[in-house]
């Protein structure tokens, strides 16, 4: 990218991080998401640990501190004077925190923050505040979430973060797809027709949360839901590895248990959500026992963990990546692979182009050395500015979602301003 264009992009991404701060935490967009979401936050302090790093820590301690007594780290974090502009809302939940859950890339994302700045982190005291509330959260995950094979379930698609991944399908297809609540949809408002998942899908979220609502958002009711996704568990697994970072960093004993939690998760993940046809992680259903074969980015993911994986492996998601179903069949890494009959090139989940899934596997590429790959991808964040799209049609580019987005412009400025070669960097 050319100079002035680097620092012109990197200034607006910092006016949208500016924008959507509240004084405590970022929304994801003003107008479509007026809350503080779980995993969006962990992705702008990934920005904004650059440039603020006090508020990327803020970012992150005002997520903690809506971490139920169970360990779990909410969804979203409800701004109860909005509850008109987005639903379902504190009203529906009875509470003010979504019971569900996100992809847990907050230990992960602490980590990035400490390295970031690490005198004002231990000015603030910021590891010792974060690790044990980090380590209770995983802990929920390892323990209350843990289905069949002994890998944390998601319940909702909601809790995916991949909310109309084709990954869902089968599973939603048992739900009825009729809710008592009356279903609201302000996010309409926000992004095009046929950008977001239609009425039948929304009844069947809304089945899916009344149903663990009701009983109480306690795990040991099945609801009807329960799916092994590769995004989710690999992202924690590179949390476990944080986690044993900042114990050491803390000189807490407790590094070895994170190492051989990691360890298990990837070990397990391997075992249970390799397709050997499609080159790819998949799904695991644990209502049924059957893994997903649906080619998706979620099961690109786990290249992050290539030093753990089975022999081979890592080539092979390698070639699914740069094969005609990711990049070799355009400019910018789809949801879903071109090549599944799913695909859409403007449907949310379900083909787009999402900036934290390119900045996942530019992590992944770049710790393996494919610095060739790592450009590839990096050509998602030249297109983001000045609009910062939620995410972009795959092949074209063009903006799909809401604009102005908190994540594309964090990411964005991650990706302008470091060059980090390692999942996670040395303190
Ligand atoms: C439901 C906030 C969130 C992201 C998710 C994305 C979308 C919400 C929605 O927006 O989901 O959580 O209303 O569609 O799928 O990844 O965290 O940006």
């Amino acid at each position: 990218m050319h100079k002035d264009f680097e620092e012109d992009a990197a200034d607006a991404a910092a006016r949208v991080l500016d924008t959507n701060w509240t004084g405590r935490y970022t929304v994801p967009a003003t107008g479509l998401y007026p809350h503080q979401w779980s995993w969006d936050s962990a992705f702008v302090a990934i920005g904004n640990r650059h440039r603020a790093p006090g508020r990327a820590r803020a970012e992150l301690v005002t997520l903690l501190d809506a971490q139920w007594s169970d360990g779990r780290v909410p969804q979203i974090v409800y701004d109860v004077g909005r509850d008109d502009d987005y639903a379902p809302g504190a009203e529906f939940w009875r509470s003010a925190t979504s019971g569900l859950v996100q992809p847990p890339v907050h230990a992960w994302t602490a980590w990035l923050v400490h390295c970031a700045d690490p005198a004002g982190s231990v000015r603030e005291g910021f590891l010792a505040r974060v690790y044990p509330l980090l380590a209770r959260w995983h802990d929920y995950l390892h323990g209350p979430r843990a289905g069949a094979v002994g890998l944390p379930v998601t319940k909702h698609p909601w809790e995916t973060g991949t909310d109309n991944s084709p990954l869902w399908d089968a599973a939603l297809e048992r739900v009825p797809p009729e809710a008592r609540t009356a279903i609201r949809r302000p996010d309409l408002r926000h992004a095009g027709t046929g950008e977001r998942p239609g009425s039948r899908d929304y009844r069947r979220y809304y089945h899916l949360a009344e149903a663990y609502r009701d009983a109480g958002c306690a795990d040991d009711v099945p609801i009807g839901f329960a799916m092994v996704c590769p995004l989710f568990t690999s992202v924690l697994a590179v949390s476990e590895l944080a986690l044993a970072r900042m114990a050491a960093a803390l000189s807490d004993g407790g590094g070895a248990a994170h190492e051989a939690a990691a360890a298990r998760v990837i070990t397990t993940i391997d075992e249970h959500l390799w397709d050997d046809e499609l080159g790819l992680y998949v799904a695991l259903d644990d209502t049924t026992g059957e893994r997903v074969r649906s080619a998706t980015v979620n099961g690109l993911v786990p290249l992050l963990l290539a030093d753990g994986l089975r022999k081979g492996r890592a080539e092979r998601l390698l070639e699914a990546l740069t094969g005609p179903g990711f990049l070799g069949g355009g400019p910018y890494l789809p949801s879903t692979a071109r090549d599944d009959p799913a695909f859409d090139p403007a449907l949310y989940w379900r083909g787009p182009a999402w900036f934290n899934t390119s900045w996942l596997l530019v992590r992944a590429v770049r710790a393996l050395g494919h610095v060739d790959v790592a450009a590839r991808l990096l050509e998602h964040f030249d297109i983001a500015a000045p609009d910062f799209p939620e995410y972009v049609d795959p092949s074209t580019g063009a903006g799909r979602g809401t604009r102005q987005f908190s994540w594309t412009a964090a990411l964005t400025l991650d990706a302008l301003l470091s060059d980090e070669s390692d999942v996670l960097p040395e303190q």
